[in-house]
């Protein structure tokens, strides 16, 4: 049975005002549920002492200066559905910072804001859903060195508002040998902007990454001469060891040569953490930074009760120094969303922005691009950019591109000419009548076509 530690662990009468305004604490706010038999004010008072300088007893070592940097309580209030909304706002002094540089690390911030506060015998549940970095905290994170606005330079593109990059993956996810998987490329290069890989595609024994590379760095040289226009490729160098990752990343470049500021690098930024991220971001400055989510689901879902939302992982991503991070097709894809997450995006994006619970100054740290990827086509991107206001992001369709029933070229000119017709405020089925590929996107992705324009079929159809 743990201790009332609610007389050291919650201040309700600390004001939020009066903490932002002092900047000294990271504010967090969990959705929570005591577990059977414990009240809410007890369990958070606990939750706050198990983050930060407390156990679930008394003990003999503690003094005064420990008391001094104690996490505490200072909301608690109901939440809905039986759950309740607490707010702690954490010491900036209890973060964990670099020896060689003086600089903070996302690591700490998860270690005691989402640790072992996620496994405790009294709390039901607990999800970070929202927090406030304070300025003299925020500033000592990497955050991005590049960012969409480096794809527009290499683009030619204006480099404010310069609009979609058109990308894809390269599908299928996994099982193309180095040969076939250039030739995709090129291909959709003779349409598109940007490919990437796909998250599991590295170094696998029927692609050898080395011959991989090679073959697609080839495919880019004679796509850039073909069409006169720079080409981007998003490289995936994550692993679990930094020396393979700075391998990789070094091999690649050397191999793009001339093209080698093109090169992006992938890193599966949810599954390798925190320390592949910066491995990227410190080692290669100079590269796009690519974070792909896979396997965020797992604490992300709004089924999941624990751990933190999408939104959060989105901002830590920026933190750390993402260029760019998926943030979801927002409801318009394949994979779970909705329309509201587009603020999301709006966090990453500008300098100031409303997470949930708290406004966020950036301080003129750099923006992360929002990538938005996951069951998209032509057909779906109209509704989104109306959804999220602008298309000034990376879009990646993989089936989009693929799938389109007269190849990745045609798929690739079908994303292009769906922008296009949004910017010049054109309606979809009337651009498509004078654009051939859009055209067809509407006969390969019928089903959507059927759905979101239900008239296309006496307009379009051959
Ligand atoms: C999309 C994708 C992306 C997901 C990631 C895939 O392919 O390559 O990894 O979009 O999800 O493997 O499914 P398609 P998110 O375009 O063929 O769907 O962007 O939400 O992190
Ligand atoms: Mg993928």
């Amino acid at each position: 049975m743990s201790i009332d530690q609610t007389g050291r662990y919650v201040n309700f009468d600390l004001s939020e005002e009066q903490l932002i305004a002092d900047g000294n604490h990271v504010l967090c706010a969990y959705v929570y549920k005591p577990g059977q038999g414990h009240g809410e004010v007890e369990v958070a008072a606990h939750f706050a002492a198990e983050s930060s300088t407390g156990t679930n007893v008394e003990v003999c070592t503690t003094d005064d200066f420990t008391k001094g940097v104690d996490a505490l309580v200072y909301e608690v209030g109901d939440a809905g559905d039986g759950d309740f909304l607490m707010k702690i706002a954490y010491p900036v002094e209890l973060f964990d910072l670099n020896i060689i540089d003086g600089r903070a690390m996302i690591a700490s911030f998860l270690t005691l804001c989402i640790g072992n506060n996620q496994g405790m015998g009294d709390v039901a549940y607990a999800k970070l859903h929202d927090f406030y970095l304070p300025r003299r905290y925020l500033e000592l994170f990497d955050g991005p060195a590049r960012n969409i606005t480096d794809f527009w330079r290499m683009l030619g593109r204006p480099v404010v508002n310069g609009g979609m990059i058109v990308g894809t993956i390269v599908k299928p996810k996994l099982g193309l040998r180095p040969g076939p998987f250039a030739d995709a490329c090129y291909r959709f290069w003779l349409g598109g902007d940007f490919i990437k890989n796909d998250e599991p595609q590295g170094n696998q024994v029927f692609a050898p990454l080395k011959q991989t590379i090679t073959a697609v760095a080839e495919a880019m040289r004679r796509a850039q001469d073909e069409t006169g226009e720079a080409k981007i490729f998003s490289a995936n160098i994550t692993a679990d060891d930094p020396a393979e990752m700075i391998a990789r990343g070094e091999f690649i470049l050397e191999t793009f040569g001339a093209d080698a500021s093109r090169v992006a690098f992938l890193v599966d930024g949810y599954v390798a953490g925190p320390a592949a991220v910066t491995t990227a971001r410190r080692n290669f400055p100079n590269q796009f930074l690519h974070y792909h989510r896979a396997g965020h689901g797992a604490v992300t879902s709004p089924q999941a009760r624990r751990g933190y939302t999408a939104f959060v992982l989105s901002k830590m991503a920026r933190l750390q120094g993402a260029s760019g991070i998926h943030t979801g097709t927002m409801g318009f894809g394949k994979m779970e969303g909705a329309n509201k997450d587009k603020n999301m995006a709006y966090m990453i994006e500008r300098d100031v922005a409303d997470g949930p619970y708290f406004r966020q100054q950036w301080w003129g740290m750099k923006s992360t691009t929002p990538i938005i990827s996951g069951g998209m086509n032509a057909l779906r991107l109209p509704g989104f950019f109306d959804n999220l206001g602008h298309s000034n992001f990376c879009q990646t369709s993989g089936g989009g591109a693929f799938g389109h029933l007269d190849g990745p070229t045609a798929g690739a000119l079908s994303l292009r000419q769906a922008h296009e017709a949004w910017t010049q405020g054109v309606d979809l089925i009337d651009y498509a009548l004078e654009h051939r590929e859009l055209a067809r996107a509407f006969e390969s992705f019928s089903g959507d076509a059927d759905l979101l324009y239900p008239g296309w079929r006496d307009v379009l159809a051959e």
